[in-house]
């Protein structure tokens, strides 16, 4: 952990509430704010960074509080919201902070959150209360600290409590607001942007923490809400807890048994749970955790783990009654873990953790603790379940008759010095640079874009690598028959860092990213669904056999683009389809006004293509509204008459006003107001296919992320209505008029127009009406085309070495993906259901995806 210095060392006191509030407080508060103050200079010290690890740091320190108060059996639920300005608020059922008042004056709840650590071991001594260690369990005073704003509400004895805090300083003591059923604590809390670089939180990170969380805690109810752009949301609850977890690594696998092995014990104080399961791959997956909290560098719980591992197989092994050929295999640590997917969990009151980022569990008493309880559950389960156990023995032989191969392949390939970088592969057209920092390498699809990779190239440090169609697929082969494959053994060569197990002190192979030969490695491939294949299988290859250069950030993906638009000899290239529509709106636009008939307002020029843009982000939010079963009319409704938050729904007045309007719509059956749920219910015809015949719409509605999103953009476009022209001015643009014939009634602009499209291309430079704003965006998109041929490019191929160049490899210009894999589980899942023999999870991942199509392109 860096200490971060801040430039504030003396005793200057950002501290101290303004205007003298600090004298109300003794001199043991002047000591308090010196600790929140010390925590503000080197947050660093508390927290590790002020990038986004600590920033999610924060939310992990309040939710490790409530989980606190689950272990101790009094909390069921914590739910977690992102709000729109990335402050965040954690709600739990548990006790409630204490808010007994303490001689300073000061309340309990106050001391917790202004006195570094006093967090949950605030008067606990010797109890079952559990602690949580390591980097977490600072305490939330230090969230508080490192909030500008903090919200405390606390629900206890009946009663509700409230108290706020400006960077960790009270605004006022603790109050009674009210009375309430409830139990538990809500903090809400807003990062100080002064002190954390970064200040926008990431769904996936809380999400996949949050859920690691949940099945942790077996039973805990988790939910994680986020209220800015599309309001994603999840909700976890696992009454099986870890044994859930192995299913949910497997679930895109095949078991070798059916239910995962559970275990559990406990000896001087420190409880271990472990559950396996072994599938049909060839990946170890174990997942370590000490307190809660993953130890990703392990420790001597995984070292305890291993070693009786594989102690009990071979015990097994020499005494069952197996066959021979089993009974002769040497069965190593690997040949017993490989496909083996298991959590280990041990909870321990004292953890030291230690290595670079303070995840490897140091505390040496674990591993003979965790080594005997697994020798003996371990033991007996083998006992009691010969069948499981010999299908484990099986798979594990069969791993150690593989090593063997694969040793042997791999000394037959060393020879030839594929394996150490010794020999470049002759399609390998090298650049001149040598320092791998400046070089960059692009692996190329087939072997014609590759020669127009070669010819476009800046061949000063950008190498080129053609492969031939699909390679070897590495999640469905062992090492041996990987290291048999031509193109596989090129790459290997090209890149220069070996493969296999880390390369170690006097190892003469392996895998050495030190010696990798260029720091940007581009995949280049078609955008088809061959090249999106192909682009798959080599980040499987990267991801399974080279993990370091992914997670170290050295994979790339080009992005060619995927439109040619075509005006005489100008050519413009488009990346995707979003920039295609802004391209279509920015020509439609330059000669265009548009004009409110009502007000006379115009519209032109930048402010034209704005109003376009945001109509285009209304239309998209009022398509998710609808997607949750309220129908586009009732929608616009809801907004015409005033509705934008939950208050509306409670006005009986209003409410009816609407039911009563609504009620002459076409397709509305009937609309009732439900006065107890503060909702309307409507009845809708249903040729208006796709509506569910009754739907609501109500306090729960108007609260969804979805409905807020739209309130908002409708701010943006609400003043545009009524009567709308368009005119064109200036110099038109090329638009041949046949085009316009070509397309009668496309704008349909009611029947007559349509009925003589030619009595239209006339009257060229006319206003043109506009119906709706649909209809202006349609208008403006397909106007915007007249003029202009637009291709699709299908492949690399069509391309012209020039024309690849300046779209797709000339760093000034191109833009690059960066491959991450920042939640191993989510990797993990994604390559075996791509790639793994199992056909239905294939089936639902691509049917699940396809909406979501980055999902697919990592
Ligand atoms: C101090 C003592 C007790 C609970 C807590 C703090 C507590 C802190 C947080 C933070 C978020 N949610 C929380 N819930 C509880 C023990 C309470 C008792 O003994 O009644």
């Amino acid at each position: 952990m860096e200490p971060t210095t801040s430039p504030n060392t003396e005793s200057e006191t950002p501290m101290r509430p303004a205007n003298g509030a600090a004298e109300e407080y003794g001199a043991d508060a002047i000591k308090v704010l010196e600790g929140l103050e010390a925590v503000r200079k080197r947050p660093g010290m508390y927290i590790g960074t002020t990038g986004e690890a600590g920033l999610h740091h924060l939310v992990y320190e309040v939710v490790d509080n409530s989980v606190d108060e689950a272990l101790a059996k009094h909390c069921t639920e914590i739910n977690v919201t992102i709000h729109v300005d990335d402050s965040v608020t954690v709600i739990d059922d548990g006790r409630g902070i204490p808010v007994d008042m303490h001689e300073s004056g000061k309340s309990a709840a106050e001391v917790v959150l202004t006195v570094l650590h006093a967090g949950g071991k605030f008067n606990q001594e010797g109890s079952a209360y559990k602690v949580s260690g390591g980097l977490h369990g600072v305490g939330v005073s230090v969230v508080n600290a490192l909030s500008e704003q903090l919200d405390l509400e606390i629900w206890r004895n009946d009663k509700v409590y409230q108290q706020s805090y400006a960077r960790g300083v009270p605004m006022a003591p603790l109050v009674e607001t009210g009375t309430t059923k409830k139990r538990g604590t809500k903090v809400h809390f807003k990062p100080d942007p002064t002190i954390f670089e970064a200040t926008v939180y990431s769904f996936d990170t809380l999400n996949n923490r949050l859920r690691e969380l949940a099945f942790l805690n077996a039973g805990l109810i988790i939910t994680l809400e986020d209220e800015r752009g599309e309001g994603r949301h999840a909700r976890y609850e696992y009454k099986g807890g870890i044994v859930e977890y192995v299913q949910f690594m497997n679930r895109a696998k095949r078991a070798v048994h059916e239910a995962p092995i559970h275990m559990r014990g406990e000896r001087n104080e420190i409880e271990v749970e472990i559950a396996l399961q072994w599938n049909d791959s060839y990946d170890e997956n174990l997942y370590t955790f000490a307190n809660n909290i993953n130890t990703h560098e392990g420790g001597f719980h995984l070292s305890g783990f291993k070693a009786a591992l594989t102690r009990t197989v071979n015990a097994y092994l020499s005494s069952a009654n197996l066959p021979k050929d089993l009974k002769d295999t040497p069965i190593s640590g690997d040949d017993a873990r490989e496909g083996l997917a298991g959590v280990i969990s041990v909870k321990i009151p004292n953890p030291q953790f230690e290595g670079q980022t303070k995840t490897k569990l140091g505390n040496t008493e674990v591993k003979g603790i965790v080594e005997t309880i697994v020798n003996e559950r371990l033991g007996a389960f083998f006992e009691e379940n010969p069948a499981v156990a010999r299908a484990i023995i099986q798979k594990a032989a069969d791993a150690a008759r593989a090593r063997e191969a694969a040793r042997k392949a791999r000394d037959l390939v060393r020879r030839k010095g594929v394996l150490d970088g010794s020999s470049l592969p002759g399609k390998l057209a090298d650049c001149q640079e040598r320092d791998p920092a400046q070089s960059e390498i692009y692996i190329v699809e087939g072997d014609s874009a590759g020669g127009s990779a070669k010819q476009g190239r800046d061949r000063r440090f950008q190498a080129i690598l053609p492969i031939k169609g699909k390679i070897l697929n590495v999640e469905k082969a062992r090492f041996d028959k990987m290291l048999s494959s031509d193109e596989i053994k090129t790459m290997i060569a090209a890149l220069g860092t070996g493969i296999g197990r880390k390369r170690e002190e006097g190892d003469k192979d392996g895998f050495d990213i030190a010696k990798l030969r260029y720091h940007r490695v581009i995949i280049m491939t078609d955008a088809d669904v061959d090249g999106s294949h192909i682009r798959t299988l080599l980040l499987t290859f990267f991801y399974r056999q080279m993990r370091e250069l992914i997670d170290n950030g050295h994979i790339y993906i080009a992005q060619p683009p995927l439109y040619r638009a075509k005006r005489g000899k100008q050519e413009v290239y488009i990346k995707n389809d979003a920039d295609l529509e802004a391209y279509l709106i920015k020509r439609a636009t330059d000669s265009r006004v548009l004009r409110l008939v009502e007000s006379g307002q115009e519209y032109s020029g930048e402010a034209l293509e704005t109003l376009l843009h945001k109509l285009i982000a209304f239309d998209r939010n009022l398509r998710h509204v609808e997607r949750r079963g309220v129908p586009q009319d009732v929608v616009r409704a809801l907004l015409n008459a005033g509705a934008r938050d939950r208050t509306f729904f409670s006005d009986r007045g209003r409410m009816d006003a609407l039911a009563a309007e609504l009620s002459h719509e076409q397709r509305i059956v009937s609309v009732v107001v439900d006065e107890e749920h503060n909702a309307l219910l409507f009845e809708i015809d249903d040729r208006s296919a796709g509506y569910p015949r009754v739907s609501r719409a109500g306090i729960e509605f108007a609260q969804t992320p979805d409905f807020r999103a739209l309130v908002n953009s409708y701010r943006d476009v609400s003043g545009i209505h009524g009567r709308m022209v368009v005119t064109q001015v200036g110099a038109p643009q090329a638009e041949e008029p046949e085009e316009v014939a070509a397309e009668p009634g496309a704008a349909d602009a009611g029947g007559e127009a349509a009925a003589e499209p030619v009595r239209r291309v006339a009257r060229k430079d006319a206003d043109h009406e506009v119906q709706s704003l649909s209809d202006l965006v349609d208008y403006f998109l397909e106007v915007g085309r007249k003029g202009v041929a637009i291709n699709r490019y299908k492949g690399l191929g069509e391309m012209n070495p020039e024309t690849l160049w300046e779209t797709t490899m000339k760093p000034e210009v191109r833009t690059l993906l960066q491959v991450r894999a920042e939640d191993q589980a989510e990797a993990d899942l994604m390559f075996s259901t791509l790639m793994g023999d199992q056909v239905e999870p294939r089936r639902k991942f691509i049917e699940d995806n396809a909406l979501d199509v980055k999902n697919l392109d990592v």
